[in-house]
């Protein structure tokens, strides 16, 4: 047969081969070839932003509608607009707002799943890990490595008692995507501390490491990267280096027992946009969460413009298109599955000429 008398025959035929077929589990290829090896990503993630002067209220709502013990941990899922029923920000990534009252404990737990915490509101906090505790100040960023214990509590800061809110960011579709999920509940509420507050600063904080006993770290022995010290490095790059034309002056957060990224699956990043800052397009296969630390300005993904508040959280997707524009000096944390994808071979990124 010739093309055209496979065109003509084929229809019905095909049909009812297709019907045939899917009782045995099978299907044929050829009809989504081209949706299953794209020319380029087509993600199903959107680009969107959360205002978090609109959301508030409603995380202090269900302050009084459920207890942090009741809940296990009380959060607000940002789920993209693009991905509903997934509780999904990003194909990969799972992000949250979770909220903590004064005297309130949200009970320790552990999970395979990676986490991680940027102090969005609020003073007074701390999470214990494994037995250490950090207290939280806006702008911390704070890790749970996979499987450790964890509980969150606030017990207020010299005779302040506030509401503390911070942004979870963790692996979860991943983790659901390879089956990998395991998680138990501890025995007792709080973990009792049996390590003192900055020790693991102490050992691998000041760019320096212990000599005996360091094992293989897949996740960053740091779990606290307080905001003042990265802010302190973004300043002086600023006094010292020229901007770049894309990122403004961007820092990756790294593990130093290692030099990776913090977690196994999961990157953070700070930058600063001087006031004024204009950038040019940049795009890149890991789509990647925002939350403004400091400042102003407006956030251009694809097509879309997004203005921007301090405390605001927005969603690159994967290869579209993100341009950064900063009315006043702007900080922006970030986090993306880009350890994955180096891991992969397959990242791409592009920095585009306009
Ligand atoms: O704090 O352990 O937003 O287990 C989702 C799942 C936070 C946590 C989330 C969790 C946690």
């Amino acid at each position: 047969m010739n093309a055209a008398q496979f065109a003509m025959a084929s229809l019905p035929a095909r049909e009812e081969f297709y019907a045939t077929i899917r009782g045995l589990n099978l299907t044929p290829l050829w009809e989504s070839l081209h949706t299953l090896v794209p020319r380029e990503p087509q993600p199903s993630c959107l680009p969107a932003l959360w205002s978090y002067a609109k959301i508030r209220p409603y995380l202090m709502q269900a302050g009084q509608l459920i207890s942090a013990e009741e809940a296990v941990r009380r959060v607000l899922v940002l789920e993209n607009p693009g991905l509903t029923g997934s509780s999904s920000i990003t194909q990969s990534l799972y992000a949250g707002l979770q909220l903590i009252l004064p005297g309130e404990i949200a009970p320790s737990h552990r999970h395979t799943q990676s986490a991680l915490r940027f102090i969005v509101d609020g003073e007074g906090a701390y999470t214990t890990v494994d037995g250490e505790k950090t207290m939280m100040h806006p702008g911390d960023f704070i890790i749970t490595p996979s499987w450790r214990w964890h509980d969150h509590g606030n017990e207020g800061r010299a005779g302040i008692l506030e509401p503390v809110v911070w942004l979870d960011g963790l692996d979860i579709p991943l983790l659901r995507f390879f089956d990998a999920g395991f998680a138990e509940n501890d025995v007792t509420q709080a973990q009792r501390v049996s390590t003192p507050e900055g020790n693991s600063f102490a050992r691998f904080g000041y760019n320096m490491a212990p000599v005996k006993n360091v094992g293989a770290m897949a996740t960053s022995p740091i779990f606290n990267y307080p905001y003042a010290r990265s802010r302190e490095a973004l300043d002086a790059l600023a006094r010292t280096e020229p901007v770049d034309a894309w990122q403004g002056y961007k820092l990756r957060y790294v593990n130093p027992a290692n030099g990776l990224a913090p977690m196994p699956t999961i990157a953070t990043f700070l930058q600063l946009l001087p006031a004024g800052f204009s950038g040019k397009g940049h795009r890149s296969t890991d789509g990647s969460v925002y939350c403004v630390a400091e400042g102003s300005g407006s956030a251009i993904i694809g097509s879309e413009t997004f203005a921007f508040s301090p405390r605001d959280i927005f969603v690159v997707p994967s290869w579209c298109p993100l341009r950064l524009r900063a009315q006043n000096d702007t900080v922006l944390f970030s986090f993306s599955d880009r350890p994955m994808q180096v891991a992969a071979s397959i990242l791409r990124e592009a920095f585009l000429d306009d």
